[in-house]
C-alpha cells in the first residue's frame, strides 16, 4: 500500500483544539469582502482570511499566507467570471467573536477567535462549521534548508532539525516514489481544513472513483483521493483517484442540500466521517440543552498538496439550487450537437477505410441506427496526432464524404503527448516555440507514451491553447472535414514509466508553476483548447463535440466525458450507474461508460444488458479494447441483434426528450441523469438508491445488472405519485418497492404521472435522417389528472439558437381533459413543418365520446382515437398538429 505524502504529513495533526487564533482587531470590511488575519500560536505565521457572500446563496472563504515569500498558486480559468459579491454586515463584534450577516439576515457567519472557527447559520439552523475539529493546516513557504541562516532557531524551522530519515519519510523537500524522485523546489506547501455538516448523514459527489453513490466513512480506511490517473482496469470499490476530479461534495437531508466546492487542482484527499452527536443549537439556553436530541453530523476533511484554501459553500437550499450555484461559478453543460446524443460505434481500432465502410454498412444492413464511427490511435502515422496512416487511410476525405452521404460523422482520437520527432511539424514547431512542459532542470519534459519518447504540450499556457486550437483548421489538419470531431484520451496526463503512470510533480509549466499545482487541470485545459479549435475551424458557427477522459470542475463547458477503461464484467455495468450519477451531480451531464466494457469480452447477455442501460444514459458509445474480439451489435446471433437493435431504436425515439433535457442542463444546470433523491428530496428511502435513476424528471430507469435475472426490485418512490410502465402504458398498482418480472427483451422503465414526454414516432438511420419524422407525446396523468412537459428544438448543430434565436421551446399542458401546446419562450424563431402525429394519454379515466383538435386559426377537427380499458390508455392518432404552432386537443 502506498502511503501518500498528504497522509503522512497532515495526518500527524489530529482532531483537537486548533492552534490558529483569529486577530479580530485586524478586521476590515468592504463591499466585496471581510478580511482579517489568523495566527498560528506556535509558528506565529500569519494567514490572511477573506470571507465573502456571493449572489445566490454562496459563501466563499479564502485563506492564504499574509506575506508569502513567493505567490502561491491560485486556480485560474475554472470560474467563468469573478463572482458578484454582496456586502456583509457586522452584526456583533466582541473580543473573541465576530458575527457577520447577509443583507437579508438569512445567513450568519460566526467567527470565533480562539481557536479560530467559522460557523455558517441559515436562519437559526447551523448548517456547517469550519475548523471545528481543529484541522486547519497550512504549510507556509520557507526558504530551502540550505539557504537558511544557521542562527535562526525558532520553532518554525524545527522541521529542519529532523533527521534525514524523518525528513525523507515526511517528504518535506523531496520525496521518493519507487525509483522516482520528486524534488520540491518550494518545500512543503500543503493545505487542509475540516468542515462539519450538521444534521447530514448522506454525502455525495467528489468524482471520480469506481465507488458507490453514497460516500462512505473513511475513518478506518483510505480517504477519497482526487488525483487524475490512468489506471488500466481500475478495481471496483476503490477510493483511489481515476481519470478525472471534481472537488465538489454535496450533503443532503430531507429539508436541505448543501455543497462544498474546494477549488484546488493539486492532489487532494477527502476524509469523511459520519457520526451521531447531540443536537447543535447556536444559542443554547439551559432548557434547550436539556432537550437535546442525538442527530447526525458528517465531518469532511479536505487536504491538498499545494495552493491556497479557496472554498465555496453552496447553501442550496435545494439540490437544484446547488446545481445552479455550482454552474454560476463553473458554467453549465455545453449544448451538444444532436448527432452526439445518438449511438457511437468505437473500437480500438477500426483498421482502415474498408473496415470503416464495412462497419458503417453493417448498421444499415441490420437496420440499426447509429451516428458516429470512431478511430483510435492506430489511424495515425505512428501515433503522430493530426496525421493519417497513409496505408490504412489513403483517402480520409473521401471516406468522410462517404460517411457524410450516409448522414454520419467521424470522431478521431487526439492525445496530448507529441512524438519527439524533429520531422513531425507539430513537434518541431512546439519545440521551437517552447510550448512543452519542462522538467525541473528546464529542459522539455520527455516521457514515454504510445509514440515512444514524447513531449507534453503545456495547455495551461493560453498561447499554447490558441496555437493548438489553430491546428484544427481544415487547412492545417490535412484530411479533416467538418464531420470530423475529436476524442482527447491519455490527458491525466498518462506517462508510461512515470510515477503512478503520470507526469513528475516537479515538472514545470507556464509561469513557472510546478506540475503538482495544476495536475488535475491538465485534461480540462486540453479539452478547452480542442473545443475552441473546433469552434474556430467553423468560424464560430458550429458546436463542437469533444470527448475527454480527464476532467475537472467546469469541464462540462467543453463537451463530454467517459469513465475510461472499465471491464466487460457485470460488476462494472452495475457500478457505472453510481459513477455516472456522481459525475452528473458534479455538473457534467454529458457522461457515459463504454458499453460492453472496454477490457475483455462480454458474454452476449452482458452486452445486451449494457446496450439497454446505455440507451438511457447521456453519452452512448460501444467501445472495446485492442485485444477484445470484434463486438459490432450484430455479431451475437439473430435474437441478440434484434434486442440490441430495439434498445438503440428506443434511444433514437427518445431523442426529443433527451435533447430537451440537455437544453435544461445547458440553461438551468439541471443534470440529465439524476439520483432518485434529487427528485424526491424528502423521501429517505431514496437517499442511497444507486441501481436505478431518473432521466430528467419524467423517467425512472432500472437497468438490469444481474446475470439471468428473472425479476428486479424496483423502488417507485412517493406514495402520492402514479407510475406507468413506459412501454405497456399500464398504470402500476402500487408505489414503493415492487418485484418486477424481467425478460431479456428490455429493462424496466417507468414514466412518472404528471409528465409529458416528447418522442419521435420511429427511429431513422441516424439523427440527421430523423429531422422530418413526426412526434408522439406520452401524457402521463397524475392524481389530479394533470400533466406538463416540454420540447426544445433547433437545427441541432449550430450556435444560431444563441445568436439568432433559431430555436423552438414548447410547453405541453394537460388539464381538465384538454391538452395544449404553447410557446414557452417567445423569442424562439425556429420553424419546421414537423407535426405531432400521435398522442397517448396514460391513466385516462374513461372512454371518451368524441375528441377534437383546434389549431390557432380556429379550425376544429375531429380526432380518431382508441381507448384501452385494460390499461386506461387513450391513443389519439393521425393527428397533424404542427410542432411549431399552438393548438389544443379537447377530450369529451
Ligand atoms: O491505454 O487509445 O481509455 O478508450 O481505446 C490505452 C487506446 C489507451 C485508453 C482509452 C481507450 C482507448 C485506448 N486508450
Amino acid at each position: 500500500k502506498i502511503i501518500f505524502y498528504l497522509d503522512r504529513r497532515q495526518k500527524l495533526l489530529h482532531p483537537g483544539k486548533s492552534l490558529y487564533r483569529a486577530l479580530l482587531d485586524s478586521v476590515t470590511l468592504s463591499d466585496e469582502n471581510v478580511k482579517f488575519q489568523i495566527v498560528h500560536e506556535e509558528n506565529k505565521v500569519l494567514l490572511q482570511v477573506e470571507i465573502c457572500e456571493i449572489e445566490g446563496n454562496i459563501f466563499r472563504l479564502k485563506i492564504d499566507e499574509a506575506a508569502p515569500i513567493r505567490a502561491r498558486y491560485k486556480v485560474s480559468d475554472v470560474l467563468i467570471k469573478e463572482p458578484t459579491t454582496k456586502r456583509l454586515f457586522i452584526s456583533q463584534e466582541e473580543a473573541d467573536v465576530l458575527v457577520l450577516s447577509s443583507i437579508n439576515k438569512d445567513y450568519k457567519l460566526q467567527v470565533t477567535a480562539k481557536p479560530f472557527q467559522v460557523e455558517l447559520q441559515s436562519k437559526d439552523e447551523t448548517v456547517l462549521s469550519m475548523n471545528s475539529n481543529g484541522l486547519l493546516y497550512f504549510e507556509h513557504l520557507q526558504p530551502p534548508p540550505s539557504d537558511r541562516k544557521p542562527t535562526t532557531k525558532n520553532k518554525e524551522e524545527a522541521a529542519s532539525d529532523l533527521s534525514k530519515e524523518e525528513q525523507d519519510y515526511l517528504g518535506l523537500w523531496q520525496e521518493k516514489f519507487g525509483s522516482f524522485l520528486d524534488i520540491k523546489a518550494h518545500g512543503p506547501t500543503s493545505v487542509g481544513m475540516d468542515f462539519s455538516l450538521h444534521g447530514f448523514d448522506h454525502v455525495y459527489g467528489i468524482p471520480q472513483h469506481t465507488e458507490a453513490l453514497l460516500l462512505k466513512n473513511t475513518s478506518d480506511g483510505d480517504a477519497y483521493r482526487l488525483y487524475n490517473l490512468d489506471i488500466f482496469g481500475h478495481k471496483i470499490h476503490d477510493k483511489i483517484g481515476i481519470y478525472g476530479s471534481v472537488p465538489l461534495l454535496l450533503a443532503h437531508k430531507p429539508n436541505r442540500t448543501s455543497g462544498i466546492f474546494w477549488l484546488n487542482s493539486s492532489e487532494t484527499l477527502v476524509d469523511i466521517n459520519t457520526k451521531a452527536v447531540a443536537e447543535h443549537t447556536p444559542s443554547r439556553s439551559a432548557a434547550e440543552t436539556a432537550k437535546q436530541r442525538a442527530m447526525p453530523l458528517t465531518d469532511v476533511r479536505w487536504m491538498s498538496e499545494s495552493g491556497i484554501i479557496d472554498v465555496f459553500l453552496l447553501m442550496g437550499p435545494t439540490a437544484f439550487d446547488i446545481f445552479k450555484q455550482f454552474a454560476q461559478l463553473t458554467g453549465t453543460q455545453a449544448l451538444p450537437p444532436l448527432f452526439s446524443l445518438g449511438y457511437h460505434q468505437c473500437r480500438w481500432n477500426y483498421e482502415n477505410e474498408q473496415d470503416v465502410k464495412a462497419v458503417d454498412a453493417g448498421f444499415d444492413e441490420h437496420d440499426i441506427p447509429y451516428d458516429v464511427i470512431w478511430l483510435d490511435i492506430e489511424h495515425t502515422d505512428g501515433k503522430r496526432y493530426f496525421t493519417w496512416d497513409k496505408k490504412k487511410f489513403q483517402n480520409p476525405r473521401k471516406m468522410q464524404e462517404h460517411l457524410r452521404k450516409k448522414k454520419r460523422k467521424l470522431v478521431v482520437i487526439i492525445d496530448p503527448h507529441i512524438k519527439a520527432d524533429p520531422m513531425y511539424t507539430l513537434y518541431s514547431q512546439a519545440k521551437d516555440k517552447g510550448y512543452f512542459v519542462k522538467d525541473r532542470n528546464g529542459k522539455d519534459f520527455e516521457g514515454i507514451c504510445w509514440p515512444g519518447s514524447s513531449c507534453y504540450l503545456d495547455f495551461t499556457n493560453p498561447e499554447v491553447r490558441k496555437w493548438y486550437a489553430d491546428q484544427f483548421a481544415f487547412k492545417t489538419y490535412k484530411g479533416s472535414t467538418n464531420i470530423l470531431f475529436v476524442w482527447n484520451d491519455m490527458n491525466e496526463p498518462s506517462v508510461f514509466k512515470g510515477a503512478e503512470l503520470t507526469m513528475q510533480k516537479d515538472a514545470v509549466h507556464y509561469n513557472n508553476w510546478e506540475h503538482r499545482e495544476v495536475h488535475n487541470l491538465y485534461g480540462f485545459y486540453q479539452q478547452m483548447a480542442t473545443a475552441e479549435g473546433l469552434i474556430r475551424r467553423s468560424s464560430g458557427k458550429e458546436r463542437p463535440f469533444v470527448l475527454t477522459r480527464s476532467f475537472f470542475a467546469g469541464s462540462q463547458k467543453y463537451g463530454a466525458v467517459w469513465t475510461g477503461d472499465n471491464t466487460a464484467e457485470w460488476g462494472y455495468l452495475k457500478i457505472s450507474i453510481p459513477m455516472l450519477l456522481t459525475i452528473s451531480i458534479a455538473g457534467i451531464s454529458f457522461c457515459g461508460a463504454d458499453v460492453g466494457g472496454f477490457i475483455g469480452d462480454p458474454e452476449p447477455e452482458l452486452l445486451v444488458r449494457w446496450y439497454q442501460a446505455g440507451a438511457y444514459q447521456p453519452f452512448f458509445r460501444g467501445h472495446s479494447n485492442m485485444e477484445s474480439k470484434r463486438r459490432e451489435p450484430w455479431l451475437f446471433g439473430k435474437k441478440n441483434t434484434q434486442i440490441i437493435r430495439e434498445a438503440i431504436r428506443e434511444r433514437y425515439v427518445l431523442l426529443p426528450y433527451l435533447y430537451t433535457l440537455f437544453y435544461r442542463a445547458h440553461t438551468a444546470a439541471e443534470p440529465v441523469m439524476r439520483p432518485l433523491w434529487v427528485e424526491f428530496p424528502g423521501k429517505i428511502e431514496t437517499f442511497g438508491v444507486e441501481n436505478e435513476y431518473m432521466l430528467g424528471n419524467a423517467l425512472l430507469v432500472h437497468p438490469v445488472t444481474e446475470q439471468e435475472a428473472k425479476a428486479v426490485s424496483v423502488l417507485l418512490p412517493g406514495s402520492e405519485e402514479i407510475w406507468y410502465d413506459f412501454r405497456k402504458f399500464k398504470r402500476m398498482e402500487d408505489s414503493g418497492t415492487l418485484k418486477i418480472p424481467v425478460t431479456l427483451e428490455n429493462i424496466p422503465v417507468f414514466q412518472r404521472g404528471g409528465t409529458v414526454i416528447p418522442l419521435k414516432t420511429t427511429a431513422g438511420k441516424s439523427t440527421e435522417w430523423m429531422t422530418d419524422i413526426s412526434y408522439e407525446l406520452h401524457v402521463a396523468l397524475d392524481t389530479e389528472a394533470c400533466a406538463i412537459g416540454e420540447l426544445y428544438l433547433d437545427d441541432g448543430h449550430s450556435f444560431q439558437y444563441l445568436h439568432k434565436t433559431q430555436f423552438l421551446y414548447r410547453k405541453f399542458t394537460f388539464h381538465r381533459n384538454s391538452l395544449s401546446s404553447r410557446c414557452t419562450d417567445e423569442s424562439g424563431q425556429y420553424h419546421t413543418a414537423c407535426v405531432v402525429e400521435r398522442v397517448i394519454v396514460l391513466g385516462f379515466g374513461q372512454q371518451p365520446t368524441f375528441v377534437t383538435a383546434c389549431s390557432k386559426d380556429g379550425k376544429e377537427l375531429e380526432v380518431a382515437f382508441t381507448y384501452d380499458t385494460k390499461t386506461s390508455a387513450l391513443m389519439l392518432e393521425n393527428l397533424a398538429l404542427r410542432i411549431d404552432a399552438d393548438w389544443e386537443i379537447c377530450i369529451n
